[in-house]
C-alpha cells in the first residue's frame, strides 16, 4: 500500500534543499546582513515542486486551525503562492474547507481594461496572507493596509519559512523576532510550514549538512531568538 504523503517540517525542509530552495553559503539579505543560508522560493519553478509547495502550505494552514474565508497573495512572489495553496486546498477533502477564493494585487494600477490594483476574487471576509519568508517583517503592512481598504479582516499570515530573527539595525535589535512584533502590532498569527530551529534540526541530525551548523547556530547567536 502507499503511504499518504508527509507533510511534517522536517519533511519540507528536506524537500526545499532538494529543489535548490534551502542553500547554505553566504547571501546579503534584503535587511543588509549576511547569512549563511537563504531560501529562495522563487526556485520552487515547476508544475511539480509549486504543487507540492501548495501542498505544504495548504496542510499547514488546516492543521492551525485558524478560521479564514479566502486568501490574498502579494505581488510578485505571493502571486503564484496563494494560487498554489488555493488548488491544494480544494484538493483536501477532509479538510471541509470547500473551494477557497483567493486574490493579489498589481504592483502598478492599470488605468484602462478592468482597471484597478487587485485581481481575483473581491477581498472580503477573513483574509489570510501567503507569503514565501519572513525576516524583518517589512512587507506585511502593506498587505494589511490592502485588506482592510476593501473593507475586509486580515485573519493571518501564512508563510514558508520563519527566519526567527529580530528586526533593527546591529546594536538595536528588537526585544522578539519580526514575527512575534507582527502578531503583537496586528493581531495576526503568523503560521510558518518551518523555522530556523527545523534547520538546525536537520543540520544537527544529518552529518551531510553537518559542516554548515557552526555557521547557522553563530549568526542565530547574533540576529535571532532561541524559540
Ligand atoms: P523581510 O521583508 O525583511 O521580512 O524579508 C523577507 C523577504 O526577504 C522575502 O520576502 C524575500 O524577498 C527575502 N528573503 C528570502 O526570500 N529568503 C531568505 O532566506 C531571506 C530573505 C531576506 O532577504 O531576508
Amino acid at each position: 500500500p502507499n503511504n499518504p504523503p508527509s507533510y511534517d517540517r522536517e519533511t519540507f525542509v528536506r524537500f526545499a534543499l532538494q529543489e535548490g530552495v534551502l542553500k547554505f553559503g553566504r547571501f546579503l539579505t534584503k535587511s543588509g546582513r549576511y547569512s549563511p543560508y537563504f531560501f529562495n522560493a522563487g526556485l520552487f519553478n515547476t508544475g511539480a515542486s509549486v504543487g507540492r509547495l501548495g501542498q505544504f502550505y495548504a496542510h499547514a494552514l488546516i492543521e492551525s486551525g485558524l478560521p479564514f474565508d479566502m486568501l490574498f497573495g502579494p505581488a510578485y512572489k505571493g502571486i503564484p503562492l496563494a494560487t498554489a495553496t488555493a488548488m491544494a486546498l480544494a484538493q483536501v477533502a477532509q479538510a471541509n474547507v470547500g473551494s477557497v477564493p483567493f486574490a493579489f494585487n498589481r504592483k502598478e494600477a492599470k488605468d484602462h481594461g478592468e482597471g484597478g490594483l487587485l485581481v481575483g476574487a473581491p477581498l472580503q471576509g477573513r483574509v489570510v496572507i501567503v507569503d514565501d519568508v519572513i525576516t524583518a517583517g517589512t512587507s506585511v503592512r502593506e498587505s494589511v493596509d490592502i485588506i482592510r481598504a476593501q473593507g475586509a479582516e486580515p485573519a493571518g499570515v501564512l508563510i514558508a519559512l520563519d527566519r526567527m530573527e529580530r528586526a533593527g539595525p546591529d546594536g538595536d535589535l528588537t526585544p522578539g523576532s519580526a514575527v512575534q512584533d507582527v502578531e503583537q502590532r496586528y493581531g495576526l498569527p503568523v503560521i510558518a510550514i518551518a523555522d530556523l530551529t527545523d534547520i538546525l534540526t536537520l543540520l544537527a541530525t544529518d552529518p551531510t549538512f553537518a559542516e554548515h551548523e557552526q555557521a547557522v547556530l553563530t549568526y542565530r547567536d547574533r540576529y535571532g531568538i532561541k524559540d
